[in-house]
């Protein structure tokens, strides 16, 4: 295509490259989900049918982006890593963040009948994107490793909070009073003790989160090839042959 003398603008654009080597994180969270929570009527302190379409949505974004070797999401968020050498977009970080997000919002919508039935979607739900590289297999365990503590200090926070209020009958005010200065050791006895709940026994999913990973699956491929023949002239056969990867949870 020839050039126009409007080409130079080109070169206004930022060099957004990752780092080679480096693993990309994407990490996307739910724009003021306190208030689409409340207005959905999200149960508390976790909505199952909620966290189910986050992980629908994730499960969209792995199977149409390349290279995402893990996913790992709780409440509102869910972080994508990209293998380290990934040519995907040129590692070019603005298209990485910008296809995990659009794709992710759009299956979100999408998929929300499976998850809400009947219940409508209120208003068009939106998603904040960041990259953070990782240089090593060590600060990449330590990511995982910080967004599960999030997700355990949150939920233990949420469960005795909501439990405090549910089934204790305080107010919120008083439940926050109740739990201020209060260590995990403490919340874990406040529940154990008034309401005979053992937090270890609380759903895994609620405790640690999601993570996705590809895993190796037989598959049964059929392939058309020719093979010489005695009498001459080729023949057709079909042979078949072990491969692939499935996406499970
Ligand atoms: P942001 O991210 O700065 O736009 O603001 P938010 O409001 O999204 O805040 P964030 O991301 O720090 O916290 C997530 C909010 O989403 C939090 O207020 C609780 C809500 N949320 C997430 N999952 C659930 C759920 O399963 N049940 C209920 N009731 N609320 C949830
Ligand atoms: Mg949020
Ligand atoms: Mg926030
Ligand atoms: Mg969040
Ligand atoms: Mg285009």
């Amino acid at each position: 295509m020839a050039k126009s003398k409007f080409e130079y603008v080109r070169n206004f654009e930022a060099d957004d490259t990752c780092l080679r080597n480096c693993y990309i994180v994407v990490r996307l969270d739910g724009r003021n989900f306190h208030k689409f929570a409340e207005q959905h009527k999200f149960t508390k302190p976790n909505d199952d049918r909620a966290l189910g379409l986050m992980t629908r949505s994730a499960r969209s974004v792995m199977g149409e982006l390349e290279d995402i070797i893990i996913a790992y999401g709780q409440s509102d968020e869910f972080s994508f890593v990209f293998k380290r050498t990934s040519t995907l977009f040129k590692r070019r970080a603005s298209k990485l963040m910008t296809h995990v997000a659009s794709q992710f919002s759009s299956s979100y919508v999408f998929y929300w009948k499976d998850f809400f039935g009947e219940q409508p979607l209120l208003y068009p739900p939106g998603f904040d994107g960041r990259v953070v590289l990782y240089p090593s297999n060590r600060n990449l365990r330590d990511y995982l490793s910080w967004r599960q503590a999030d997700c355990h200090i949150n939920n233990l926070y949420n469960t005795v909070f909501w439990t405090l209020v549910q089934k204790g009958g305080l107010t919120t005010v008083q439940a926050e009073d109740r739990l201020k200065g209060t260590l995990a050791a403490d919340k874990n006895e406040i529940l154990f003790s008034d309401f005979d709940i053992n937090y270890n026994n609380e759903p895994a999913l609620h405790k640690k989160g999601t993570t996705l990973i590809w895993e190796k699956r037989d598959e049964t491929v059929t392939k058309r090839m020719k093979r010489p023949d005695w009498r001459g002239g080729g023949r057709a056969c079909d042979s078949q042959q072990e491969d692939g990867a499935g996406l499970s949870l």
